[in-house]
């Protein structure tokens, strides 16, 4: 934590629910006191009633800026002053910054995510990714990865209220990049077969199978692994969720959500205090 907070402290946060599990406060602060920064990041458990009047008040403190969690990632976007064009195309946003009450909301999950999977030593351009989740990380990481040349990309979501809009989603990034994505009904299993066959990454990007419910997991059928396929998990609480063991059991490469978190993290801090986070020190300490 920094030494001191003194009258000039600036506050930075994480808007969300839950956030109690949350690693960014330490990463953070942390970084904030390596760098002698006079900045705090605190974590505020916000419910989708009050989070207009949340950020309502930080706009009012002059916060200098923010992240975004579930359930809030689109919802934020209809309180933001000036959205940058990804987080306008994918209708989502992890990071605020705020310029004396000027709000602009951007999104750092896709390079966060990209960034991670090349770190862990996995090379995914030119590849087929099949993603499991349409809300706001899925969208990023589906945009970011069509933008960095992903060929393909299959999304397996429900066929719910929101199939829609994820339709229109989709037609954009085939609009505006070289990738060919396509969507599908998370219940049909033998496209989902198909899907992983031809796939070198499975991303999971719900929160099927985080904590508290850990024995939850996206994919069940243990004969849609195949050995070398990667299996990434967005999440970080718990570490490895029950999808990645059953992907390790079945000879899967494995990667968690903490890189993504250090790396979407350490875009937001450049943001907001426009000094580079120092990622090998906050890597070693906390991750
Ligand atoms: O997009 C990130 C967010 O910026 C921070 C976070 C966390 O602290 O758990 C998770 C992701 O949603």
């Amino acid at each position: 934590m920094n030494e001191m907070i003194t009258g000039q402290t600036r506050l930075t946060g994480l808007l969300g629910s839950p956030v109690a599990h949350s690693i960014s406060p330490m990463m953070h602060n942390e970084a904030f006191h390596q760098l002698n920064l006079d900045f705090v990041y605190l974590a505020f458990d916000v419910s989708s009633d009050n989070l207009k009047k949340a950020v309502d008040g930080l706009r009012a403190i002059n916060i200098r800026g923010f992240n975004v969690t579930m359930p809030h990632k689109n919802e934020i976007c209809n309180y933001m002053d000036k959205l940058t064009p990804i987080s306008e195309m994918i209708g989502a946003v992890n990071t605020v910054i705020n310029d004396n009450g000027h709000l602009t909301g951007h999104t750092t999950d896709g390079t966060g995510y990209l960034k991670a999977v090349e770190d862990a030593g996995y090379h995914i351009i030119g590849k087929k990714m099949t993603l499991l989740g349409a809300g706001g990380s899925a969208a990023s990481i589906c945009a970011q990865a069509a933008l960095d040349g992903v060929a393909e990309i299959d999304i397996y979501k429900r066929k719910n209220a929101t199939w829609n809009q994820t339709q229109l989603l989709v037609d954009k990034i085939n609009k505006h990049t070289n990738c060919n994505v396509s969507l599908y009904d998370f219940s049909d299993t033998t496209n989902l077969r198909k899907s992983l066959k031809e796939s070198s990454i499975l991303t999971n990007a719900t929160s099927i199978g985080m904590e508290p419910n850990i024995e939850n997991c996206p994919i069940t059928d243990e004969t849609l692994f195949y050995p070398e396929l990667i299996v990434s998990d967005i999440i970080y609480h718990p570490k490895e969720t029950k999808l990645l063991k059953i992907a390790k059991r079945n000879g899967c490469f494995t990667c968690n959500g903490l890189y993504m978190l250090l790396y979407q993290g350490a875009a937001s801090f450049e943001l907001w205090t426009g000094q580079k986070m120092p990622i090998s020190l906050i890597k070693e300490k906390y991750f």
